[in-house]
């Protein structure tokens, strides 16, 4: 219709064009030294280089003014002292520590990243740095043939994402996640290259909308955003645990959560009625399936107000959270962002008088509908407003609620952009700017008001907080499940690159609505789905309104029994489960790996997507296809031992793996173990039993690992109340010698640990500290 117009010959259709050119930063022209950073002031802007250690290394562009050094809140480490060797001559200087080389180059002004021994890392295209003049900012770099990415959160597609683009701009998208939807809910602008064996990483600290584009071209890939900095840190491995190990320093790791947040989780949109739940509740307890959580879905709000019970459905939610817990299972409500516009609504009211609401820069409250209809949304990026929102929740905890759910975060609004006005101006704590810059941390920040309020209320007990949308550093608050998947076999054979490249991105407590969210389950599916789910870091089922009930008795007895087999292993699992959750804790090693992680010099490994990792030396290949029981399965060097059946498969080679509707495979490395409990009773939960498999090894195998126990709900381990076992196993013909090393002031329900052999040899003797063993070998703790 303009086209009619005068618009038609509108100025900017000419410039249009032009305003897309690329212009390259350009020559150095001065060097500036300021306390710790180097500025280099270039034709086309200005760049700090700053070192946040001798393996990390921050680089910011600002085309327009000098580079702003404050972090996004993503970021949590300061930097530390650097010793950096300082060199010029007529073509470049070179900024030296320990573990990373500069070679800056002054014209055009490149940067060359590579190791101490001058290996390439991250190496800049024909192309450099530069912006446009709609204030986009890009980087290009060099693109090697035996590139392999991993990472940028929670993307659809295999695990290897090289030859893919991405984008980040959290998003609420119901519409099927197929291999080519993008952007979802998560926005982690971080990816780590494996090359030839060595790994290195980038996270590009850009909160704005941003692009990767890793292979559309030959001899490059690229990333940019929409505006702000070109402000990336670049981490220099060389392993792909050292990159996680040095992204995890600067973005924070996950706090370890609640062991009952490990539990299996119980969900559906929704289960409407307190009768329903303790309905609910009740078939669990008869049928002696295991379960830690319930989930209350939207529907158990008044009107849809956060901070509300529906008096109707839930005339008594104290009562209701009482009942539970005596039967062991807790409740997490679902907290949306959305505050309901309603004069009468209390929490709208202080909302408004206190000022804490969304606005736009004229001062008018940003109103968007979502499901309470016409809402207002409290400006999580101020101080006040985020203080303010964890103190609701006194609300839940005062019931004896210890977790929450948080969706529609991103934030999702019932409109065209799906958002909120990109032009709502944040306080941004006190350093206004438009929602088009934060939106990407609006979960985020949502997701830290809750945690800190939680951990506040709750008085030493540990907080569980689940939520859709984030940003890097989400890990710091709260575990990620990974949205409205449906229940097709092609998402739960998605669920897992998902989950892995999720756990690269920092996210080690993921995982997808099991069964599937949206469409029909059925037996089949719901049966191999809980197979993975209960080896997935998180797990809950979860299914949408208007679709099949999917609680693990809904398909008849004889799937009720295999996937209450399933269930019930999560439980036997848990101590091996909460001991590489405490790793992840203190490594920002993930507890669901992709093989690559343990063997990154086997390329057979680099996309490897239908088979996981949990620790170091468990390897699981579920089948994840209708009427399948056999499957190939690759196994990496070594010698793997098929936990059920005990037969030995030899590494470096595929085989051909049978498992039956009730068979998950899972493969133990030989020489290594794993600790497992028995399951008791849900009310009943902590373990009394203690049982070490150690799989048998031969000369020369050795393992070393750390269990991990504690009182599993307060934060005393902090204080030194815990139990930490450093074990060593060693294998000869001659013998199978354990040293246990205890330390920790932790006094467990159980007071041994019970050795069970699985193919020792005839003439292995067992020796524990020192001394022979006879008969049943056992560890003793006290
Ligand atoms: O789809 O609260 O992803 O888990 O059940 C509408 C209702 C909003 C989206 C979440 C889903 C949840 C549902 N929500």
């Amino acid at each position: 219709m303009l086209e009619d117009t005068s618009f038609a010959i509108h100025p900017e259709k000419e410039n249009g064009t032009r305003n897309q050119a690329f212009s390259d930063i350009g020559k150095l022209l001065t060097v500036g030294k300021k306390a710790d950073y180097h500025l280099f002031h270039c034709e086309g802007g200005e760049v700090a280089i700053r070192f946040y250690r001798d393996d990390i290394v921050r680089i910011v562009m600002n085309p327009l003014s000098a580079p702003r050094m404050e972090v996004s809140k993503a970021v949590i480490a300061q930097p530390q002292k650097v010793a950096v060797k300082e060199t010029e001559d007529v073509k470049e200087y070179k900024l030296e520590t320990n573990r990373l080389r500069l070679h800056i180059q002054k014209a055009p002004f490149r940067i060359l990243i590579t190791d101490q021994n001058g290996s390439h890392l991250v190496a800049e295209a024909a192309l450099g740095m530069g912006s446009k003049a709609n204030g986009e900012v890009i980087a290009y770099k060099a693109l090697q043939e035996k590139d392999h990415f991993y990472g940028f959160g929670e993307k659809t597609g295999h695990l290897d994402k090289r030859g893919e683009k991405y984008e980040m701009w959290n998003s609420d998208v119901y519409a099927p996640h197929n291999p080519e939807t993008d952007p979802l809910y998560e926005s982690i602008p971080y990816f780590m290259t494996l090359r030839e064996g060595s790994a290195h990483g980038i996270f590009f600290d850009n909160t704005y909308r941003t692009f990767f584009d890793m292979g559309s071209h030959e001899s490059y890939y690229s990333f940019k955003a929409e505006g702000g900095q070109l402000d990336y840190y670049v981490f220099a491995g060389p392993e792909p645990k050292t990159v996680l190990e040095q992204y995890t320093y600067l973005t924070g790791r996950m706090p370890l959560p609640p062991k009952w947040a490990l539990g299996y989780h119980q969900s559906r949109y929704s289960y409407e009625t307190e009768e329903e739940v303790r309905e609910l509740a009740d078939q669990f307890i008869a049928r002696d399936i295991p379960l830690d959580v319930i989930h209350l879905d939207i529907h158990y709000m008044n009107g849809y107000r956060v901070f509300t019970f529906d008096q109707d459905r839930f005339p008594n939610p104290e009562k209701l959270i009482t009942d539970l817990r005596e039967m062991g299972i807790r409740v997490v409500p679902i907290v949306d962002p959305g505050v309901k516009k309603d004069a009468e609504y209390p929490i709208y009211q202080e909302g408004v008088n206190q000022d804490l609401f969304c606005k736009y820069i004229e001062g008018d409250i940003y109103f968007g509908e979502v499901w309470p209809g016409v809402s207002a949304f409290p400006d999580f990026t101020d101080e006040k407003a985020r203080k303010w929102w964890g103190e609701k929740h006194a609300f839940y905890t005062k019931m004896g609620i210890e977790g929450i759910w948080n969706d529609m975060n991103e934030p999702a609004v019932f409109n065209e952009t799906k958002t909120m006005d990109v032009n709502v101006m944040h306080r941004n704590d006190g350093d206004p700017t438009t929602h088009r810059e934060l939106h990407n941390v609006y979960g985020f920040l949502m997701g830290q008001a809750t945690y800190e309020g939680l951990k506040e209320q709750l008085e030493g007990k540990r907080p569980f907080l689940l939520t859709r949308a984030g940003y890097a550093g989400v890990q710091r608050y709260a575990a990620v499940w990974t949205g409205d998947n449906r229940s097709f076999w092609e998402h739960l054979q998605m669920a897992l690159p998902m989950i892995m490249n999720l756990g690269i991105s920092g996210v080690p407590f993921a995982g997808p609505d099991v069964g599937g969210f949206a469409h029909d389950t059925n037996a089949e599916l719901l049966t191999r789905w809980t197979q993975v789910g209960a080896f997935t870091p998180y797990f809950r089922n979860h299914s949408a309104i208007g679709f099949r009930y999917q609680e693990p008795w809904q398909f008849g007895e004889k799937y009720e029994a295999i996937i209450k087999k399933y269930i019930r292993m999560r439980y036997e699992w848990m101590p091996q489960l909460y001991s590489l959750f405490y790793e992840a804790s203190k490594t920002g090693l993930p507890v669901m790996r992709p093989l690559l992680m343990e063997f990154p010099r086997d390329e057979k490994t680099y996309n490897i997507n239908d088979q996981f990792m949990l620790g170091d030396n468990v390897m699981i290949a579920p089948i994840m296809m209708p009427s399948v029981t056999d499957r190939a399965v690759y196994f990496p060097a070594g010698m793997w031992i098929d936990v059920e059946t005990g037969a030995t498969y030899e590494g470096n080679k595929t085989h051909l793996i049978h498992a039956a509707l009730d068979k998950l495979p899972i493969f133990v490395k030989r020489g290594s173990a794993i600790m497992q409990t028995v399951w008791e009773s849900n009310k009943e939960k902590a373990y009394k039993i203690l049982m070490l498999h150690v799989f048998a090894g031969e000369d020369g195998d050795s393992y070393q690992f750390t269990y991990y126990d504690d009182d599993g709900e307060t934060f005393a381990f902090e204080n030194g109340d815990y139990l930490q076992l450093n074990i060593d196993i060693r294998s000869t013909a001659e013998r199978i010698t354990l040293s246990v090393e205890k330390s920790g002031a932790y006094i467990p329900p159980y007071h041994e640990i019970n050795l069970m052999l699985v193919g020792r040899k005839e003439g292995q003797h067992v020796i524990i500290n020192g001394e022979k063993c006879k008969g049943n070998p056992v560890i003793t703790l006290v």
